[in-house]
């Protein structure tokens, strides 16, 4: 199943929702459109409750080359334009929502990911780049900051010496590189992107999601929490998780030495 948009594509593979930025003459950059679309298309998957995990990829040579730079030129009349109006209403729902998803969220990084592009990637719960693909802070290029959760993102990942030398200096980080430093969690020669990809959508549609979706939440929360409140964390999701009918299903599965054939409940 699809559903019609003018510059993402979302398909449905067995429960999981596969979103393709879909403009790649442009390198996929985010329009004012493709925002909206996202919303709508982020609308639809929270609404689903057999959703066992969602991807986002780029059509083309590109993942997304960040914000849409004609649709920020300077206004005619000279006034200067108030940037954080773009980030509230486009970039905060979006990354705050992709988070918060109660499904694992795959960033299949098919190329360049640049400006804010680089910056979604990591709202994702785990990012396979292809090997040509390359992450570009390319912000300061043009008298801005890293934005759209970057300056979250990058330190927390890659630590604080790289991130300030990739966003400062604005270099390519290859995705070699970005899987050394911890920024992504794998980097697959191109030749085998498309295949490895597949099976991992297949796997995410057999997963166990809620207890993804609890360790997504584990994880995420780590960074601000004291060991005593994560401890606290672990014991309400596990708890949640030990009534699931994917529990049970995996512990009958060990005993009867087979794989466990895991419904997302
Ligand atoms: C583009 C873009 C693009 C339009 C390539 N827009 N056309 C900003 C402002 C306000 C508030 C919110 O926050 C933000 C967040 C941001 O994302 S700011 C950062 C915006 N992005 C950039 O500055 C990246 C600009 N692009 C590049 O540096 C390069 O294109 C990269 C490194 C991505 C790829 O380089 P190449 O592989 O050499 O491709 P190219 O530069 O030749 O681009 C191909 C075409 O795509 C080209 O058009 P053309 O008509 O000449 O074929 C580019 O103009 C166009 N394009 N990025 N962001």
């Amino acid at each position: 199943m699809s559903a019609a948009f003018e510059e993402i594509v979302l398909d449905w593979r067995d429960g999981v929702a596969c979103i393709t930025l879909n403009r790649p003459e442009r390198l996929n950059a985010f329009t004012d459109v493709m925002q909206g679309e996202l919303q709508a298309a982020l609308d639809q998957i929270e609404a689903r409750a057999d959703l066992r995990g969602v991807v986002l990829t780029g059509a083309g040579r590109a993942f997304c080359a960040g914000q849409d730079l004609g649709q920020r030129k300077p206004l005619p009349d000279g006034q200067r334009r108030d940037l954080s109006l773009g980030l509230r209403q486009h970039y905060r729902p979006l990354v705050l929502r992709l988070r918060a998803l109660a499904a694992p969220v795959l960033c299949l990084v098919n190329g360049v990911a640049a400006g804010a592009g680089a910056s979604l990637v990591f709202a994702c719960d785990v990012v396979v780049a292809a090997e040509s693909a390359r992450f570009v802070q390319a912000f300061a290029r043009i008298g801005l900051m890293p934005d759209a959760g970057a300056t979250y993102f990058w330190p927390r990942l890659a630590g604080s010496a790289r991130a300030m030398g990739a966003a400062l200096f604005g270099e390519s980080v290859s995705a070699r590189q970005a899987q050394d430093w911890g920024l992504i969690w794998e980097c697959v020669p191109d030749a085998e992107f498309e295949a490895h990809a597949a099976a991992l959508i297949a796997r995410l549609a057999q997963g166990p999601t809620r207890a993804w979706a609890a360790t997504k939440t584990a994880l995420h929360a780590s960074a601000a929490n004291t060991l005593e409140a994560q401890f606290d964390l672990e014991c309400a999701l596990q708890r949640e998780l030990g009534y699931t009918d994917d529990y049970l299903e995996g512990m009958q599965a060990f005993g009867d030495k087979r794989a466990p054939r895991f419904t997302g409940r």
